[in-house]
């Protein structure tokens, strides 16, 4: 492809300026080379080795930042896709520059989009309640791309929400959030929102066990009646939107299950799951009682989850499930009596739980060992077809030999955690502990090279690095900590995104990026080219129903019409005015709000709020909105857009009259 010119015409730029001889190189081959190459660069040349000297950089520095650096107007090659933790977003960031492109509210209001201020958008976070309350913020773990032939397709994004149980999808077309859904059965969720090489489902697996249905019952029945879940949600394509009634769930031991990934190419249909606390370790730490943490880290094994899912929806279809909080639920006798769910050991408390680009095996790395392992799917599938088990756990699921199933382990270092690909047949995993990126070789099975980051890293990613055909030439580090790296800004310190070039024999470290909003877990790269974002909305569209909205205004059209104590105002907005920019209504009165923005013209938007009553939209062109409040404040609110749409954009007001009753 054409970056590959890229990358070698930058090499040959970063040759030029390392021969002018910058402090630090003194390597006479190359100084010879210098005199041989100066007359053509001198100019240039000079001042960067000025530069350097002025700014004390290296010619790894250099060569860095030819490999990032972009010029104004110039776009990116990749596009990251972060979660934003604790913040309840995703970031949209570009590769190699490494800026932040869009911040998209999904879990969490965001004002900029006017995302969960009174408008349309209000209804997509109402739809994330669990139990009745509204929750306006998540633990963000895993955001994935939709998939078609086990390729990113850029039509939409996943995330889950660990501390609530809850999946949002993205849609690509336009980056905004259009659907939260609750699960009704699980108080936390992990493994998710991972999908099927084809998008059928998008799944999610349970953290923490409780009782299913999120009943109560008491910690000493822990392992009669608390559960864990592996959920499969249907997504509907032509809808964009899951279809809940047509999605189904397995119950799972009450063990904690942790990171889940979908099957591919001939391991599709099935997928995997692994866990900590098998032990069943529930505290008790006032008690006198050992903490989780201990008591879950007492078995030198844990178990791989291995589901059939194609099974399970078989099985489901064919009635053998029982329903549950509406939800269609594969009972763990079932699913260990038909082989839908296997069991195999995994070194002590693993973590990440990754399937390799071709399907054939699943890299498992242990927090508390030193190994990457890796499982071979094509032992696990004949042993599970010969019915050849070891044993069976408590629930009477079937356990398989983890000898006769791995196809072996690599020596990786202290901490390992998650593990991503390249098209070289090379796997890159995250050490928590030691602080480092190690390579190594699938097909050698052996450790290649190690790096350094900074610090304690977590999750890594790669350039389409889930997919069948990964792109190798980036990896990101996403770093716990990041120390000494950044100015100070208090006690909280922004997390560190570190961009790697695996283009080369050896892995360099290319820039750093502070995440100065929440603990991103995992993120997904993809090429900038498989997305196709509009630029406007036709006129009148609801982007929430992905229709012209029925109460959608045109020009000439807008009024105000009143009904007893509700009063409707249909109302456009286009540079530099809204229609109408009066409103008066009556103390009490129900106003609803139908504001469509005329405009058609790229990046021209407007913004909506009307003073106290909490109202804040953004209005793209051509998207409609609808608002409603209650006048219940007596006086004059001043209304305004809020984007500087014009020269005349602070002229683009009106009032909003609030009579008093009496
Ligand atoms: Cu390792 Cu939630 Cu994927 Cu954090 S998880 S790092
Ligand atoms: Cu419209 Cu400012």
């Amino acid at each position: 492809m054409k970056t590959r010119g890229t990358h070698l015409a930058l090499g040959a730029i970063v040759i030029g300026a390392s021969i002018v001889g910058a402090p630090g190189c003194s390597n006479k081959a190359e100084q010879a080379f210098e005199q041989q190459q100066a007359p053509a660069a001198i100019g240039a040349s000079a001042s960067v080795k000025e530069l350097m000297a002025a700014r004390g950089l290296s010619e790894a520095d250099v060569e860095a930042a030819l490999k990032t650096y972009m010029p104004t107007g110039k776009k990116d090659e990749y596009m990251i896709f972060a979660s934003g933790g604790q913040s309840g977003q995703v970031l949209a960031i570009g590769v190699p520059s490494m800026r932040l492109l869009k911040l998209i509210g999904v879990f969490t209001p965001e004002p900029w989009q006017g995302y969960g201020y009174g408008g349309e958008s209000d209804k997509v976070i109402a739809g994330g309640a669990q139990s009745g309350h509204r929750i306006t913020w998540a633990d963000v773990h895993h955001p994935n791309l939709s998939e078609t032939k086990g390729d990113y397709d850029g039509e939409f994004l996943f995330v889950n929400d660990k501390a609530n149980g809850r999946v949002a999808v993205i849609d690509l077309k336009d980056f905004s959030t259009k659907q939260i859904v609750p699960n009704p059965l699980v108080g936390s969720d992990h493994g998710g929102a991972f999908v099927d090489p084809n998008t059928n489902y998008v799944i999610e697996t349970s953290q923490y066990p409780t009782p299913l249905g999120r009943e109560y019952a008491p910690l000493s029945e822990y392992k009669t009646k608390y559960r864990g879940l592996a959920m499969f949600w249907k997504f509907d394509r032509t809808k964009g939107r899951i279809d809940p009634a047509a999605s189904f769930a397995i119950e799972l031991p009450p063990y904690t299950q942790d990171l889940a990934d979908a099957g591919k190419i001939g391991s599709d249909g099935w997928a995997f799951i692994n866990s900590f606390n098998t032990e069943m370790a529930i505290g008790g730490t006032l008690q006198g009682k050992p903490p989780i943490e201990s008591g879950a880290s007492q078995n030198d094994m844990d178990y791989l989850h291995v589901v059939d899912w194609k099974k399970a929806e078989a099985l489901v279809a064919a009635g053998r499930a029982t329903t549950m909080k509406g939800v269609r639920v594969l009972p763990l006798t079932v699913a260990a009596e038909e082989g839908v769910l296997t069991l195999i050991g995994e070194p002590k408390s693993p973590h990440g739980c990754d399937v390799t680009p071709d399907g054939t095996a699943i890299v498992v790395g242990g927090k508390l060992d030193t190994h990457a392992t890796v499982y071979e799917f094509s032992k696990i599938k004949d042993a599970i077809a010969a019915k050849r088990y070891e044993g069976k756990d408590a629930y009477g699921v079937p356990i398989l030999s983890f000898k006769d199933s791995i196809r072996g382990q690599v020596e990786i270092g202290l901490g390992p955690l998650h593990t991503v690909f390249d098209d070289k047949g090379f796997a890159y995993t995250s050490v928590f502990i030691e602080s480092k990126v190690a390579k190594w070789s699938l097909k050698e099975m052996k450790l290649v090279e190690k790096l350094s980051v900074h610090y304690n890293i977590g999750h890594i990613m790669a350039a389409e690095g889930d997919t069948v055909s990964p792109d190798g030439k980036y990896v990101v580090a996403m770093n716990k900590m990041s120390i000494d790296r950044f100015s100070p800004v208090g006690p909280l310190y922004p997390q560190n995104f570190q961009l790697i070039d695996v283009t080369g024999e050896k892995m360099r470290l290319l820039s750093d990026m502070p995440i100065g909003i929440g603990e991103p877990h995992y993120s997904q790269m993809i090429k900038m080219d498989k997305l196709h974002p509009v630029k406007m909305y036709p006129m009148g569209q609801n982007p929430y129903t992905d229709k012209i909205d029925p109460q959608a205004v045109t020009g000439g059209k807008e009024r105000i019409d009143r009904k007893g104590n509700v009063v409707d105002v249909y109302m456009t907005a286009i540079r530099s005015h809204f229609t109408p920019d009066q409103i008066e209504v009556n103390e009490g009165d129900t106003v609803n709000l139908h504001i469509t923005s005329l405009e058609q013209a790229e990046d021209q938007t407007h913004g909506f709020t009307v003073n106290m009553y909490n109202i804040d939209l953004s209005l793209e062109p051509g998207k409609h909105e609808n608002v409603s409040f209650k006048a219940d404040v007596p006086g004059v609110f001043p209304m305004y857009c809020t984007e500087f749409c014009s020269a005349l954009h602070l002229e683009m007001a009106g009032y909003l009259l609030v009579k008093p009753k009496n």
